[in-house]
């Protein structure tokens, strides 16, 4: 059926379990498709146009790309429960981007140099071409590690403070995607061995707050396979763009552009834009086999601009 949810994600992606978990939260039912956690992704990158990060969600022919997109597109089509009350979305918004954009990596670093005997053996080298850095060696992954611990305890000390008057959520009285974004950071902690469950075993509130997370589940879910995924796509037409409201610097609908995004993992996508506000920049591209898809990306974390369109 073409309008199913489909995520392509892996068991130990942290920011899959974001996803995983809020739509646990909407209680969706949806289609997992494996994807490999290293490069190439012959079956996704296809339905991309290039982005190799995790997850994607892909509905028909329609594909979305960074969670901060997925979260809202699965708003859009499940409003309740909701993930953004109105009077605390844009805190939510900033503790999340707190969580993901500065918590995130010392917590990555010292998972990983802690946890070197249990990783597939190329994922270090992947990561490392990802960004654009050397491959680290064993000792270089141990003292990063080290180095990282401290950034890791103050964080996870001032999610504990977050809670501190005995709320149940971060930010107010119901969760918001901060409980998410702050959520799938600290899962990470114990996501590949139990050896790092000492670093939150002294805060009593997270460790509370983490089971009433849990508690949302994954939803229902079935797997469905990445060549399943892709005759879905095939077989289905992207949805109409929706309605622009474009910034007075954007490229105009139509121009050939190029998205990718800002930080890491950034290879590029290009396409013809065909719909850009605040939130979203979408591109239709012609894939050989699949025919039409739209990429959708959020509008920020991502860099946008004209390209030479391609022969
Ligand atoms: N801002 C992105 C970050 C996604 C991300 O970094 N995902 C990790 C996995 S948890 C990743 O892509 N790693 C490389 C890979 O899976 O190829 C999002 O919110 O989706």
């Amino acid at each position: 059926m073409s309008g199913e949810t489909i995520l392509h994600h892996y068991d130990f992606s942290n920011y899959s379990e974001k996803v995983r978990l809020a739509l646990g939260y909407k209680r969706l039912a949806w289609r997992s498709v494996t994807i490999p956690p290293v490069a190439p992704k012959p079956d996704l990158t296809p339905l991309t146009g290039g982005y190799r990060r995790t997850p994607v969600l892909q509905i028909g022919a329609d594909i979305y790309c960074d969670t901060w997109l997925i979260l809202r597109e699965l708003e859009r089509r499940h409003p309740s429960p909701t993930l953004y009350p109105a009077a605390t979305a844009a805190m939510a918004d900033a503790v999340a981007y707190w969580a993901e954009r500065q918590m995130f990596r010392p917590i990555s670093l010292y998972v990983s140099g802690n946890n070197m005997d249990v990783l597939p053996p190329n994922l270090q080298a992947d990561r490392s071409l990802m960004r654009g850095l050397p491959v680290p060696d064993e000792s270089t992954m141990r003292r990063a590690a080290a180095r990282s611990a401290p950034a890791v305890r103050i964080h996870i000390a001032a999610v504990e403070t977050m809670l501190s008057d005995g709320r149940d959520w971060l930010i107010g009285p119901v969760p918001t995607v901060a409980d998410f974004a702050v959520y799938h950071a600290l899962w990470f902690v114990s996501a590949r061995t139990e050896r790092l469950t000492r670093e939150l075993a002294p805060f009593p509130r997270i460790l509370a707050w983490m089971a009433r997370m849990r508690a949302f589940g994954h939803g229902s879910w079935s797997p469905m396979t990445a060549r399943e995924a892709l005759a879905v796509a095939a077989a289905a037409t992207p949805a109409d763009p929706r309605e622009s409201h474009p910034f007075p610097e954007d490229p105009s609908l139509g121009t050939w552009v190029r998205v990718r995004a800002d930080d890491y993992g950034r290879d590029p996508v290009e396409g013809e834009l065909v719909s850009i506000d605040a939130e979203e920049i979408a591109l239709r591209r012609t894939d050989p086999a699949l025919g039409e898809i739209v990429v959708h990306f959020p509008r920020l974390g991502y860099d946008l601009r004209p390209a030479l369109p391609r022969p």
